[in-house]
């Protein structure tokens, strides 16, 4: 065994508390920066009651800023890893301004915080791709100096791209946020399981899918996610198919048994009381 330097230590013990056997049920929760408190239900509007949830499904990381881990803190610290989001835009900019995220959290609140790990967005195709790339360029190099996995949400975005699940879009995004030196790659589902391997295929690190809207049928989720899986997908990331659904906690561990387990759709949902 080759002896290490710190920060490459420090990066390999992090990525082994988010990733267990490589995958990883990562729940996204920074939506009331980027969507607003619109995204949850009258009763889980404060922060704690979500966390709260999302601890006992027993998701693998939690992906959030800076003032919610505060606020929250004694709920996760010690039992779950805490990636830090730290670029991010509100709904409310003007149209023009909605394809461009900024920086809203250092890497260094991150490490103070014993997080495991620092995200952050581009949206590749965006007029200001520059800007966010290079962004994101400072920050991965950072985190690599202090041993700090990081994730890129690549999102392909912007005057041409017309679909962002069209697969070869989410593959350039993936393959451009790989050469930027990120960790871990968050994208787009492609639409089926053979698109989505040609995406895992270009990427030397692993790639997770992104959730996006609640789908109203949850067994329909559910397959997506096996998907990915079979795929060679590295998990996912999901906020609003997981906080949003009549039962979060189980949602979250439907999701593990797919990922973790390698559980058909159906047996998953089963967890849910529903198939
Ligand atoms: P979801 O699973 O709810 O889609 O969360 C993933 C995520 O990337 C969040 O981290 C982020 O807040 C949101 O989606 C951004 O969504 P969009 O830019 O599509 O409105």
């Amino acid at each position: 065994m080759q002896k290490q330097v710190p920060s490459a230590i420090g990066k390999a013990a992090r990525l082994n508390r988010i990733l267990n056997n490589g995958k990883a049920v990562i729940f996204a929760f920074d939506h009331g920066f980027e969507h607003g408190p619109s995204d949850f239900q009258p009763d889980r509007a404060d922060a704690r009651v979500i966390i709260r949830m999302a601890v006992e499904a027993g998701v693998d990381a939690i992906m959030m800023n800076k003032g919610i881990a505060e606020a929250t803190w004694d709920l996760w610290a010690g039992k779950v890893p805490f990636i830090m989001k730290v670029t991010g835009k509100t709904s409310m900019r003007p149209p023009e301004l909605q394809l461009l995220q900024y920086r809203t959290g250092s890497v260094r609140d991150a490490l103070a915080m014993g997080a495991d790990g620092v995200a952050g967005t581009v949206y590749w195709g965006a007029p200001r791709e520059e800007e966010m790339a290079g962004a994101l360029s400072g920050i991965i190099s950072e985190c690599d100096f202090t041993g700090l996995p990081s994730m890129i949400l690549a999102y392909p975005r912007g005057p041409s791209i017309k679909n962002h699940n069209d697969p070869e879009v989410v593959r350039y995004a993936t393959r451009a946020s790989a050469e930027l030196g990120a960790d871990l790659i968050k994208t787009h589902y492609t639409g089926s399981t053979e698109t989505f391997r040609e995406v895992v295929r270009v990427s030397p690190v692993p790639v997770l899918m992104s959730g996006g809207t609640r789908e109203d049928v949850a067994l329909e989720f559910l397959e997506v996610v096996k998907s990915v899986m079979d795929a060679g997908g590295a998990g996912v990331v999901v906020g609003r198919n997981i906080f949003q659904s009549p039962n979060p906690v189980l949602f979250g561990k439907a999701l593990r048994a797919i990922v973790h387990e390698g559980a058909s759709p159906e047996k998953a949902a089963e967890l849910l009381g529903q198939v």
